[in-house]
């Protein structure tokens, strides 16, 4: 009975959904001081995973094409995966630095990783049994990372959504009204159960979705948790990594590439750390180099960096991923006033530096040595107190009258993939226009 009433609740919005508005009451939106504790975060764990680990290929996109749709639609009666610890989980993202972790909750595959009741395709009707979305909220909790969700808006096997294949016609017999309420009761237990710090949607960009539908479960979202962050993959569009204030979401999501320096506007790149999402067998690795300039590129251009990890379909993370995660920390153990809790710029991050800043000191990351000297672009009324090597040796230099500052680089630099000189100014280094 209490479920037909929440039904019901869930339901009534809708009557009048066609009057919806397709944009949000702006008091609703997620405050600037939420939103600048999530860009303090810097970096967070992503993670692709479900029964498709099984077969190797990528989550959602190999259903009905490189495994047939009957095939995949049935791996969850074989997935059992019980070398999954969440606690192994959740520290390997703590020990790579990361302050919070994302988990696909729900797929395009549909396939949901929590008990929930809306429908049976889920963990517990797998020979697992045991709440995946759960149990990484309460390792989140005891190791403290902030637990995420990834949502999906499309669902290609839920019968009432019109696309059942990527590509495929509308299905004239699908019921977008009564799909948004199964979405609405899936997000409620989310939301509910497992009080995530963020809602990472996806999956926004096929016909039948509508910003009617989003603007309407964007105000839901925030009558259920007030605070929770929510992206910019809610509302209908393809266009993730802009955000404008039209946008139904509170942060952009440039994907697979580092986003352009912006002191504006909220956003996160969201990369893998190997090609595929989720798990392929021998799927070729990042370098060390190519991971933290990633990351220390992605703060210069004052973004975070939601790297992704795809886990093995018997629960473990492979070794070489998690001990690539270790090297990224080891690193920020060393370097990580540089990355947390910086503004990124003024200077555009490119191949020989990127900048950071917080409060009057200015880090200045450098890739590579070019030469003994590395000239910053000038930046007027600013003036250098000193120089030193992060953690390091004072650095000399010299700043010519219009701002411009010459450092003398050390003979060998400290870390072959990102060295820091920390420039500390006489003023404070968040103010300083970015430098174009
Ligand atoms: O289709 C998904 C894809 O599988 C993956 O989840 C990425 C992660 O950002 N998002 C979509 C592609 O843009």
């Amino acid at each position: 009975m209490k479920y037909f009433f929440n039904l019901l609740i869930l339901f009534l919005p809708f009557c009048q959904l066609k009057a919806q508005s397709s944009s949000i009451d702006p008091s609703i939106k997620t405050s600037k001081a939420l939103m600048d504790d999530f860009m303090d975060q810097r970096f967070g764990m992503f993670i692709h995973w479900g029964p498709v680990t099984l077969r190797g290929t990528e989550i959602g996109w190999s259903r009905g094409t490189s495994v047939p749709t009957e095939d995949y639609d049935n791996l969850y009666k074989e997935f059992n995966p019980v070398l999954f610890d969440a606690n192994a989980w959740v520290k390997a993202a703590k020990e790579a630095g990361m302050k919070y972790l994302t988990i696909t909750a729900k797929h395009h595959d549909g396939f949901c990783l929590w008990p929930t009741k809306v429908s049976n395709y889920n963990i517990m009707n797998s020979p697992y049994k045991k709440d995946i979305v759960g149990e990484l909220a309460r390792a989140c909790k005891k190791y403290d990372i902030k637990f995420c969700i990834y949502f999906t808006v499309l669902d290609w096997h839920d019968p009432d959504y019109p696309i059942h294949i990527s590509g495929s016609k509308a299905d004239p017999n699908a019921n977008m009204d009564k799909f948004v309420i199964t979405m609405k009761s899936e997000l409620q237990e989310l939301v509910t159960n497992y009080h995530p710090y963020m809602l990472w949607f996806d999956g926004n960009w096929e016909s039948p979705w509508k910003n009617e539908y989003a603007a309407n479960i964007y105000t839901f979202l925030k009558k259920l948790d007030p605070n929770v962050i929510i992206n910019n993959r809610l509302g209908a569009n393809d266009n993730h990594p802009t955000l404008t204030h039209e946008t139904i979401g509170d942060f952009a999501t440039p994907e697979q590439r580092i986003g352009e320096l912006n002191m504006k506007t909220p956003w996160e790149t969201c990369m893998t750390i190997c090609n595929q999402w989720a798990w392929k067998p021998n799927d070729t690795m990042k370098t060390l180099k190519q991971c933290i300039q990633t990351l220390v590129k992605t703060a210069g251009g004052n973004g975070n960096l939601l790297f992704n990890v795809g886990p093995m379909p018997d629960g473990r993370m492979e070794e070489r991923q998690v001990k690539r995660l270790k090297e990224m920390g080891d690193w920020l153990k060393i370097y990580g006033e540089s990355v947390y809790g910086t503004k990124g710029g003024p200077f555009k991050p490119n191949e020989a530096f990127a900048a950071t800043r917080k409060g009057n000191k200015l880090y200045v990351h450098i890739f590579e040595k070019k030469s003994n000297t590395l000239t910053l672009p000038a930046i007027a009324n600013v003036k250098v107190k000193q120089a030193y090597l992060l953690k390091g040796d004072k650095i000399n230099y010299n700043q010519d009258t219009d701002g411009a500052v010459t450092l003398q680089l050390p003979g060998q630099l400290p870390d072959s993939n990102d060295s820091v000189i920390v420039l500390e100014l006489t003023t404070n280094a968040e103010t300083i226009p970015v430098v174009s």
